[in-house]
């Protein structure tokens, strides 16, 4: 599966079949950026969304590695959803994109890489000041 709409980027990776699943990514091979951080999610709570928020510089891949997730991606002029339940297709959340993450399955792992180390003033958790700095209405720009 590999085809391309506008907010919803696809990363497809190797999986290796032997007597078990073994996927890989690499860059730049698979992912257009150099990983500065890696991250996991476990343990989410079904009803409890997470993410809602936006990152001036970061970029980042997510998959989901195991369970099911259904992903919100908003640009300030449209809002896209896709559901995340294959480890060997990942999602690109490129910068300033709004994106939040519903209906964690129960025993859903995530595995985040990302292009940059973490940092708080990166992030924009308001989504009407998202909106003003996605559609150029604010003066307000990255603090980074
Ligand atoms: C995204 C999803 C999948 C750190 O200290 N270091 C880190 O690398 C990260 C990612 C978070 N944190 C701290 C900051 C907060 O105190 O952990 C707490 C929760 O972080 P955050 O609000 O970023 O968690 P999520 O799950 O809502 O969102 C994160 C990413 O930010 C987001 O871009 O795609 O995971």
């Amino acid at each position: 599966m590999k085809y391309k709409r506008s907010l919803i980027h696809y990363v497809d990776i190797p999986k290796i079949s032997d007597d078990c699943f073994l996927y890989f990514v690499q860059s730049p091979d698979h992912i257009p950026f150099a990983i500065k951080r890696v991250y996991y999610i476990l343990k989410s709570r079904p009803n409890l969304p997470r993410g809602s928020h936006a990152h001036y510089k970061t970029q980042q891949i997510i998959f989901c590695i195991q369970g099911s997730i259904r992903m919100i991606l908003d640009d300030g002029s449209k809002r896209e959803e896709v559901i995340l339940n294959q480890p060997e297709t990942g999602i690109l959340l490129d910068r300033m994109i709004w994106h939040e993450m519903h209906n964690f399955q129960k025993d859903t792992i995530l595995l985040v890489l990302a292009s940059r180390k973490y940092e708080d003033k990166d992030y924009i958790r308001d989504h009407e000041q998202f909106l003003a700095i996605a559609n150029g209405n604010n003066k307000k720009t990255s603090k980074i």
